[in-house]
């Protein structure tokens, strides 16, 4: 595949890393094309402008709200075949379907139980995560895209983003996530680094996604993240290694058009 026919990722602007790269969703996408090696080039879009940017090019809405469809970050565009792909695990899947010679992240037979492993996975390891980053990815994001982050943001949690995560409370939070990362641990078992040992499958993308978004958005010196690496005998400090090789991000990128 030639540059000028990589595949597309519509991806959100942030300042934590020089990159420019933060977003959980959008890093699991990014793995794996890197660990497929397909070539991709990404357009960014500020929060404020999903909707719009992705009814003007077509991208399927991945739910829906009292006012219709929504639309979420990332999608992607693939020029050879000229689809618009949204939501993360179906544009993983897509990959493996479009790209048959490339590594699959959904091994033959797989495909059922990493899915199941990915919903619990977002219903028990990600929610105890919010309060301990939301406020440090709003005072990261864009001027262009922190109003919209901090109205919906402070409507799911019901707080103030202030109050989310203080010195007070930060060691009651770590200890939950700490908790909620147990579960995961003991289900990996004698498994190391990935869910299924030594290849890496869309499971493992999405969980090295979400701590990547902990270890840029906190800092990879923080004190929360320091913590999630020592914590079950170093498992994650061991899988986000495992994924160093994969954490190169194209540099620039241009601003999707309205
Ligand atoms: N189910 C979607 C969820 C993606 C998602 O929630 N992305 C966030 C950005 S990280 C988003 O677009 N939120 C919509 C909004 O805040 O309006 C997926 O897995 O791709």
């Amino acid at each position: 595949m030639s540059p000028s026919n990589a595949i597309v990722v519509y991806d959100i602007p942030g300042n934590c890393s020089e990159d420019r790269v933060w977003s959980p969703n959008t890093i699991k996408i990014r793995y794996v094309l890197n660990h497929k090696k397909l070539p991709y080039r990404v357009e960014w879009v500020e929060f404020p402008d999903f909707a719009a940017v992705a009814q003007k090019l077509g991208a399927p809405p991945t739910g829906r709200g009292r006012k219709g469809p929504t639309f979420s970050i990332p999608f992607i565009y693939d020029p050879a075949t000229s689809k618009y792909v949204s939501n993360t695990i179906d544009i993983a899947r897509y990959l493996d379907a479009a790209y048959p010679n490339t590594p699959p992240v959904f091994p033959a037979g797989s495909e059922s139980l990493i899915a199941a492993f990915d919903d619990l996975w977002h219903e028990k390891g990600v929610p105890p995560m919010f309060p301990l980053m939301v406020p440090f990815v709003h005072s990261q994001l864009n001027p262009a895209s922190q109003p919209y982050f901090r109205k919906t943001r402070e409507a799911f949690m019901k707080k103030p983003l202030e109050e989310l995560c203080t010195p007070d409370n930060e060691p009651a939070l770590l200890a939950a996530f700490e908790k909620a990362l147990g579960r995961f641990d003991a289900y990996m078992g004698d498994h190391s680094p990935f869910v299924m040992g030594k290849n890496i499958t869309y499971a493992d993308a999405s969980m090295a996604g979400w701590l990547t978004w902990m270890k840029r958005v906190r800092g990879p010196e923080s004190r929360a993240w320091k913590a999630v690496e020592s914590w079950q005998g170093g498992r994650w400090k061991r899988l986000m290694e495992a994924f160093a090789a994969l954490e190169h991000f194209p540099e620039g990128g241009i601003v999707a058009k309205l």
